[in-house]
């Protein structure tokens, strides 16, 4: 007879537990596709490890694994049996989740965290059965580093994965589809990965890669919203000359107009608060030092709470490229790649995840998110919310990024009122 599903044991979460969470993402780390750093991309070899390591953490959890057609890894501990009673009505789900690839020379904790949180969560239950699925999800790719388009997994799962999406291609030619297909997954099977209902909401455990906790002195915090993003591709194209013998007068000079273009973009984010804009990538081409670059590619990523601000400064950012090349008779292109509003978390899920929290004698802060997270793209389907942890200095996607054990043992406690709280709670239609 499965065990009372209305109590989940009240066993302290032990610091041991949250040692073997930190432990496991740092162990993940190492699976990358550079050998001195951390860099995972969508459904690179690395991941293979990665799925292996979670998988076998799951099925000694008790929980049913798979890989979905998005290459996210599924991994479900099912309800209590409803009971004759209820048999009649699918069991509601709790998804837990985030992401499993990360930037470029990245740390060990933005995402893989907040799915192996998920985990031992649920190994934390110790068997007992609730009154609802849980499953954890390690989503395949939210930075969008491979392909320049974030989101790829969660938008598998929410149903919204399109396919010119799929089309897309990465710097070696290979589109989505395709490396779903090398990676031994067939794209045919992206549309059985959506989340399947009734759905008790969606939860993700995040490093909150600010400073505002740390600041504060809090451990954890409650995302109210989550920034709005704007990221497109701008390319200068100039004239390529010889550095020596074409004189200043006579240049198309694509660097110096994207360079004269990057100062702008710093200034706009100076003037208001709460705006940010980033040059992140730069690549100049023939990109030779003797040679006056021809052509100049550089991402931007602009992001804000509120989207009419966010919108407005890609505008004008717009207009100024575009009156910088005319000037200086360079040609630019504009090609925007998401443009992502701002998304509130559920007010419900708000309030029980501010009761958990206060029940693990954590004080409550609430905060908005400036990163953005696969809860954006769960968040329409779903009653969504976040939980932020601590992040050390506030420092994030690099290899120094942190997270401390208490904090995970103050979030594992917490998680576990989530889901005593959800078991009376109703958030579902
Ligand atoms: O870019 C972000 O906000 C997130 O880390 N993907
Ligand atoms: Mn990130
Ligand atoms: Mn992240």
């Amino acid at each position: 007879m499965a065990k009372d599903p209305r109590r989940v044991r009240r066993e302290p979460v032990h610091s041991e537990l949250a040692a073997r969470v930190v432990d496991c993402c740092r162990a993940l780390a190492r699976f990358s596709e550079e050998p001195e750093s951390t860099t995972r991309t969508f459904l690179s070899e690395p991941m293979r490890d990665v799925h292996a390591t979670l998988t076998s953490w799951m099925t000694r959890a008790g929980m049913s694994t798979r890989v979905d057609g998005a290459g996210n890894l599924r991994g479900v501990y099912a309800a209590a049996d409803p009971g004759p009673a209820e048999s009649t009505r699918s069991v509601p789900t709790l998804l837990i989740g985030s992401h499993l690839d990360t930037v470029p020379r990245a740390g060990a904790f933005d995402g893989v965290l907040g799915v192996v949180i998920g985990i031992a969560l649920v190994e934390a239950l110790h068997g007992a059965r609730l009154t609802y699925a849980i499953e954890v999800v390690g989503f395949s790719e939210e930075e969008g580093v491979r392909f320049g388009v974030p989101f790829i997994g969660s938008r598998a799962v929410a149903g919204t994965l399109d396919d010119d999406l799929l089309e897309r291609r990465d710097a070696h030619g290979r589109c989505v589809a395709g490396a779903i297909s090398a990676f031994g997954l067939n794209p045919a099977d992206i549309p059985a990965a959506r989340a399947q209902g009734p759905f008790l909401g969606y939860l993700e455990f995040h490093i909150e890669q600010g400073p505002v906790l740390d600041g504060l002195g809090v451990p954890l915090g409650i995302v109210e919203a989550i920034a709005g993003q704007t990221r497109a591709d701008v390319v200068f194209t100039g004239g390529a000359g010889h550095a020596g013998t074409t004189p200043m007068s006579h240049r198309r000079d694509a660097l110096a107009a994207a360079a004269e273009w990057i100062a702008i973009v710093e200034h706009e984010a100076q003037q208001r608060p709460g705006l940010v804009a980033t040059v992140g990538h730069v690549s100049v081409e023939p990109g030779a030092a003797n040679v006056i670059p021809g052509r100049c590619w550089a991402t931007l990523d602009v992001r804000h709470a509120d989207d009419e601000a966010r919108k407005a400064a890609a505008t004008r950012l717009a207009g100024a490229a575009h009156e910088i090349g005319s000037r200086r008779a360079v040609d630019v292109t504009w090609t925007s790649r998401l443009d992502q509003p701002a998304v509130a978390m559920h007010a419900a899920q708000i309030a029980v995840l501010q009761r958990a929290v206060l029940r693990a004698g954590v004080p409550v802060c609430r905060l908005v998110s400036g990163a953005g997270h696969d809860a954006m793209i769960m968040a329409p389907l779903m009653p969504t919310a976040m939980l932020f942890l601590r992040s050390p200095g506030g420092l994030s996607h690099h290899p120094d990024e942190a997270v401390r054990e208490d904090d995970v043992a103050a979030a594992l406690l917490a998680g576990l009122h989530v889901l005593d709280e959800l078991g009376t709670v109703r958030l579902w239609s």
